[in-house]
């Protein structure tokens, strides 16, 4: 059995984690070849940042996706972006950090504020919390989500600003994908496990959201998340 333990958030709706750090690491472990054990965790709270995902290897915990990802790379010998420019991977970081560091927050603004999104949050995000424990805990969850969202910046909009910035993002993607198979050209690479964990995370959950509508739009983002899906997760066809 492999040494290497990856701790999640629950999976819904075919995809192995609600949370878009969670599913990048998947998908960069199965994009790699990794051996690891996926574990589902009911919170984020073991981790050694107190965020999801993490791992444990050799007796250490590590946290943040992006960190525990260099630390894979290096320990496995692997690059999923061995074949990209430099120029393309600096695009590669700005892709990223509009994913990470800007729309994830519209995503979890729709999730966390928006009243009909609150009880389907609570059956699966939040879902593997033993009940009692759950009831408790939820509602300071969602204090504690809406006082990160204004941290960000994100929570201090109104919701039509927020459709607007995720509406921007949604069509600087589609822009930038064009009509190429893969966000990197003619070979996929990890912008598009990084891209997929956030649109995904849109499109394939029964969130309401204006941006699923907004993705939907684009027949290409459309093909380019069936042929990841296919490519990545070819057993949820
Ligand atoms: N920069 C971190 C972000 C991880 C993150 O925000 N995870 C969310 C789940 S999607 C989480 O655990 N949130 C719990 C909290 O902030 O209390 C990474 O890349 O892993």
């Amino acid at each position: 059995m492999s040494e290497l333990k990856a701790f999640h958030l629950p999976g819904a709706w075919g995809l192995v984690s609600v949370s878009p750090f969670c599913l990048k690491l998947d998908s960069f472990l199965r994009m790699a070849g990794i051996e690891h054990q996926s574990m589902t965790a009911a919170t984020p709270f073991p981790g050694p940042k107190k965020k999801a995902p993490w791992i444990e290897y050799r007796g250490q915990k590590l946290g943040d996706s992006t960190l525990i990802i260099d630390f894979l790379k290096q320990e496995f010998d692997v690059d999923l972006d061995a074949h990209l420019s430099d120029e393309q991977r600096g695009q590669a970081i700005a892709i990223q950090r509009l994913i990470e560091e800007n729309l994830y927050w519209a995503m979890v603004y729709d999730r966390w504020v928006r009243d009909e999104n609150w009880p389907i949050l609570k059956g699966t995000v939040l879902g593997n919390i033993p009940t009692p424990l759950r009831m408790a805990l939820t509602p300071i969850a969602r204090k504690g989500v809406k006082k990160q969202l204004a941290g960000h910046g994100m929570g201090l909009h109104t919701e039509a600003e927020i459709e607007a910035i995720g509406r921007k993002d949604i069509d600087a993607l589609a822009d930038i994908l064009g009509d190429k198979d893969w966000f990197m050209g003619d070979r996929i690479s990890f912008t598009d496990a990084v891209v997929y964990s956030l649109l995904a995370n849109i499109v394939f959950v029964e969130f309401s959201s204006p941006m699923k509508a907004m993705i939907n739009a684009h027949s290409s983002l459309v093909d380019w998340l069936t042929r990841f899906k296919n490519e990545v997760y070819p057993e949820q066809e």
